[in-house]
Parts: structure tokens; C-alpha cells; sequence
């Protein structure tokens, strides 16, 4: 039986940081794979609120090209390289060496509108060789595969299985992959970023991802706040060393340099480390991206303000929902307002937990009328149980080592290679009750598909795990007001069968499903389903 803490382990490290770190897994953590050990730097000690605030650029077409479904319709074509660069995340530190997209962090904002399909070449050019510790006992990163590889997922895009990002459909320096994205969804606050096999929280932490934006008539008919009065808040943090760059941690074990999750010091939103961002007394609508790799974020002002959440990952809530402490799980966005009406001439800091993610320093007068949030967004139809078909049990599972440090994570009990087993009906809906026998909560992704949340509840783990038998300690509990929208991330927490309803519209074909703490994803929490076309009788 696993050792129980008065906080599980991920608390207590993503609370105590990068020294908490290195008690998990010893002083080997702050060197890197075959190199000396680099001094960490306390991110905590810069000055914060130096830098404004950036916002990433939106990125324009670079032509037209036939659709690949309407040879007579022409649709954007957009040109996206991934390359080496370096970047200033705080005035006070030396440049740091990056991969970014377009050579920035994150990369450019891409714009579509509902139902108008793009095209989107993903360029791989970066170096020959990886700056962050590759782990070859991982599957898929064997010593036999080239060390540079990427593919690029639309995560929350319903997209055909030969755009999606297919993990094993990564290529090398050189090479390029054309994707199609029809956009047939609703307004949504989607994102792009690697998901090559085995290197997966490497390549993400090396920076590339970046914001992918539906946008439709019916949000736009909504008025709600746009232009300078809508910000993208891009999430991440990051371990710096001492010069400044990038230090992703190993284990002790220089054969087997994975370590189960990354928590870095340094609070990064759009890229700069603690910036600020001059705001006017009126409504902001702001898209939050938690783009870290294994952080969860509590997000809160330091003077209590309320704000409201008017959309999650798939889209608008059918109302806004009020809310004081926002939780975001690595992979899951937020689209909020928050009324600076009341606060002219205040400064006011967004933190997470201890750390400080930006201030907002409110201007002592408004030159703009915002409009109010209207009370109904869109409708929101609730999908019912007795839709579904299937009923899934899929147990989240760790095992750990004598030291009780966790060393695999599994999906229903089974590893990537294992054949697959999640085989659902094309526009068939079914029940996946995701059963979290660990410590930890985990957020699980969905590719393709967006799904409902139907409820948590608290079971008996020890026995669950000994003798496959279900008891329940509790009654169900709802979600939360901000989780009854359309989902495409679900938080998994500790000890809890947490129950989602799929619908597997879109496309037939392999799709992947993974925790995305990607530190897991890439130890075998990831698996993949296969939407089946059932010929009609
Ligand atoms: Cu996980």
C-alpha cells in the first residue's frame, strides 16, 4: 500500500518547487543527462511586473488552396515553422534558448471561423539535436529513433484521423506535414503543440504550442468584449538555471532520466516571466491556457475579486458562472470577463497558490463602453444517460518503486502497444467511468471528441484495486457550475470514479486518449481508440 502524506506527493512538490524536487529524486535532478549539474535559479528573487505583458501575434494566411473536400472552394493556407530561437523571459536574465513556433513562445495565434476549414503546414526546422534529456527506455523514443522528431495535435480540434496529430505519425528536421482542419465545431478556445511520441513533455516544454481560436456568428452576436478588450493569458511554468536557461530535471538514474512531473518556479503567461498588463476600468475578456506540463493552477486575485467564466474547453457555458478560484489542469482553458469597473487606478495580482502570475494595474478612466455579459450564451443541451450504448471501465493506475516514486502509469491496466481496446461506434454515445486508483488527480484528454462531465464519486481504492470490486464511499457529486459545458479535458481526481458521456461524432479512424500531465502521457497514460464505422444494414 502506498504511503499516504498529510499532501500526496504532486502537492507537495508543485508547492515547495524545484528544492522539493530534488527530495523526490535525489541530487542528480539539477544536472542534466551526460552533462555537469547547472545551479538552479530562484525565479521567485526577479523583479516581478518588469515586462508588459506580450500578446502572441495572429498569424496570417499565406495563400489559398483548394479545400480537400470541395476542390471548388478555396480556403486559407498557413506556413508554420518550428525552429531554435531565443527569447528574453525577464530583463534580468541572459536570453534563453527555446523551440518555438515562428521562433516564438508560444507561437503565433491561429484565427478560423466555425465551419470554414484551413490548411496547415507544419514545418520541422529544427536542430539535429534535442537540448533536453531523452529518456530511450520510453516507448517510442528508442536510441534507434532520430532524437529531433515532432507532429503537431490541434488539441479540442474535431479533425480527420490523418491531421490529428497521431503520436507515431512524427517527423524529422527537414520534413513537413500538411494538416486539414474543417473547424465544423463551435466557437472555442483551442491550441496546437507537439505530440511526438516518447518526447512529447520535452518538446512541449522546449515551447512548442501555441493558441488556435474558432470563432463563429453566433458568439459574435454575443457583444462580448473584443479587440484590445480581449487577452489570451498562454500559462506555463518553467525551472531556469542560473544563466537562465531552460532545465528540465532527470532522475538518478542517467539510463532512465524520466521523472514523473516538472514543476518549475518560474510562472510564465504569454511568455514573459511576471509581466503586467495596463487595463482600463471595464469588462476584459480573458482565454486562459494551462500550457504546463504538470501544474495545476489556482487562479485568484489578491483582493478577492469576482470574476466569471463564460466558456471551457469546447466553448460558451449556457450562462455565465461566478467564481473567485478558478482550477485549471494542464491541457483545460477557461474564457472568463473580469470587470475592472470597480478598481480604477488599483494594481491587482493574479496569483496561482505561492506564485505570482501578472498584475493588473487599472487606468482611473474608461475610454470605452463594454457592454454586459448577456444572461444566456448558447444553449446547452445536457446529453442523457440512457443515450449511451456502452458503459467503459477504464481504471488510472501507478506503480512505484521502494522509494515511492511512481515509475509507469497505465491506462486500463494496459501500455501503448497493447491492442486497442477503446473501439466505440461512429456517432455512438458511451459512458467512460475513469477510475482513478492514485494519489494524484489526473486531467484526461479525448482526441476528436467533446463529451459531457456526469459526475465524481469517492470509492474504496484498496479494494477496488485487490479484488475488482466497486464500493462506493460516497454519493455522486455533480460537477462544478463551470464544468456543465462541453468538455474535452476532464480532471480524473485521486480516489474517484469520475463518469464522462461521449458522443464519437466526426471522423472514424485511430485517435489517442492520455492523462495530460505529460511527464505521464509519455510513460504509457496514453492509449489508443479506434471510432469504428458500422456499415448500415
Ligand atoms: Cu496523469
Amino acid at each position: 500500500m502506498k504511503k499516504k502524506f498529510l499532501m500526496n506527493r504532486r502537492e507537495f512538490l508543485c508547492k515547495t518547487g524545484a528544492a522539493a524536487a530534488a527530495f523526490s529524486t535525489g541530487p542528480h535532478l539539477l544536472a542534466q543527462a551526460g552533462a555537469a549539474p547547472r545551479r538552479p535559479l530562484d525565479a521567485r528573487t526577479l523583479k516581478p511586473f518588469v515586462d508588459p505583458l506580450p500578446v502572441p501575434s495572429v498569424l496570417q494566411p499565406d495563400g489559398v488552396r483548394p479545400s480537400p473536400i470541395d476542390s471548388t472552394a478555396k480556403i486559407p493556407h498557413y506556413r508554420i515553422a518550428m525552429r531554435q530561437a531565443v527569447t528574453q523571459l525577464h530583463p534580468d536574465l541572459k536570453p534563453t534558448h527555446f523551440w518555438g513556433f515562428n521562433s516564438t513562445l508560444p507561437g503565433p495565434t491561429i484565427e478560423a471561423r466555425g465551419g470554414q476549414g484551413v490548411l496547415v503546414e507544419w514545418v520541422n526546422d529544427l536542430p539535429a539535436s534535442h537540448f533536453l534529456p531523452i529518456d530511450h527506455t520510453l516507448e517510442g523514443a528508442e536510441a534507434d529513433k532520430p532524437p529531433v522528431r515532432s507532429v503537431v495535435h490541434l488539441h479540442g480540434g474535431r479533425v480527420p484521423p490523418e491531421s490529428d496529430g497521431y503520436p507515431e505519425h512524427w517527423f524529422v528536421p527537414g520534413k513537413s506535414s500538411l494538416c486539414f482542419y474543417p473547424n465544423h465545431q463551435d466557437a472555442a478556445t483551442l491550441w496546437y503543440h507537439d505530440h511526438a511520441m516518447g518526447i512529447n513533455r520535452l518538446n512541449s516544454y522546449a515551447g512548442l504550442f501555441g493558441l488556435y481560436l474558432i470563432r463563429d456568428a453566433a458568439e459574435d452576436g454575443l457583444g462580448l468584449p473584443s479587440g484590445k478588450c480581449e487577452i489570451p493569458l498562454v500559462m506555463f511554468d518553467r525551472q531556469l538555471d542560473q544563466d537562465g536557461q531552460l532545465l528540465y530535471p532527470v532522475s538518478p538514474d542517467p539510463k532512465h532520466p524520466w521523472v514523473p512531473e516538472v514543476f518549475g518556479d518560474a510562472l510564465l503567461v504569454n511568455g514573459k516571466i511576471t509581466p503586467y498588463c495596463e487595463v482600463e476600468p471595464h469588462p476584459y475578456r480573458l482565454r486562459v491556457l494551462n500550457a504546463a506540463n504538470g501544474r495545476f493552477f489556482h487562479l485568484a486575485f489578491t483582493n478577492q475579486m469576482r470574476f466569471q467564466q463564460i466558456g471551457s474547453d469546447q466553448g460558451l457555458l449556457a450562462a455565465a458562472v461566478p467564481l473567485k478560484l478558478l482550477t485549471l489542469a494542464p491541457g483545460e482553458r477557461a474564457d472568463l470577463i473580469v470587470d475592472f469597473s470597480g478598481n480604477a487606478g488599483e494594481h491587482i495580482e493574479l496569483k496561482s497558490d505561492h506564485l505570482t502570475a501578472m498584475q493588473f494595474r487599472v487606468a482611473g478612466k474608461s475610454s470605452a463602453a463594454v457592454a454586459p455579459i448577456p444572461p444566456s450564451l448558447r444553449s446547452v443541451v445536457r446529453t442523457p444517460e440512457s443515450d449511451a450504448i456502452k458503459m467503459r471501465e477504464l481504471i488510472l493506475e501507478e506503480t512505484v518503486d521502494a522509494a515511492d516514486n511512481p515509475t509507469i502509469m497505465l491506462l486500463d491496466r494496459k501500455r501503448w502497444m497493447d491492442p486497442v481496446s477503446e473501439d466505440p461506434a461512429l456517432g455512438s454515445t458511451e459512458i467512460w467511468s475513469l477510475i482513478n486508483g492514485t494519489d494524484d488527480s489526473h486531467p484526461i484528454h479525448l482526441h476528436m471528441v467533446r463529451f459531457q462531465v456526469l459526475d465524481r464519486r469517492n470509492f474504496y481504492v484498496m479494494n477496488y484495486l485487490r479484488k475488482r470490486e466497486m464500493k462506493f464511499t460516497g454519493p455522486p457529486v455533480p460537477p462544478d457550475p463551470n464544468e456543465m459545458g462541453w468538455k474535452d479535458t476532464v480532471r480524473a481526481d485521486a480516489g474517484m470514479v469520475t463518469r464522462i458521456i461521449v458522443r464519437f461524432d466526426g471522423y472514424p479512424g485511430r485517435y489517442v486518449w492520455h492523462c495530460h500531465i505529460l511527464e505521464h502521457g509519455d510513460n504509457e497514460m496514453m492509449r489508443p481508440f479506434e471510432v469504428i464505422r458500422v456499415p448500415s444494414t
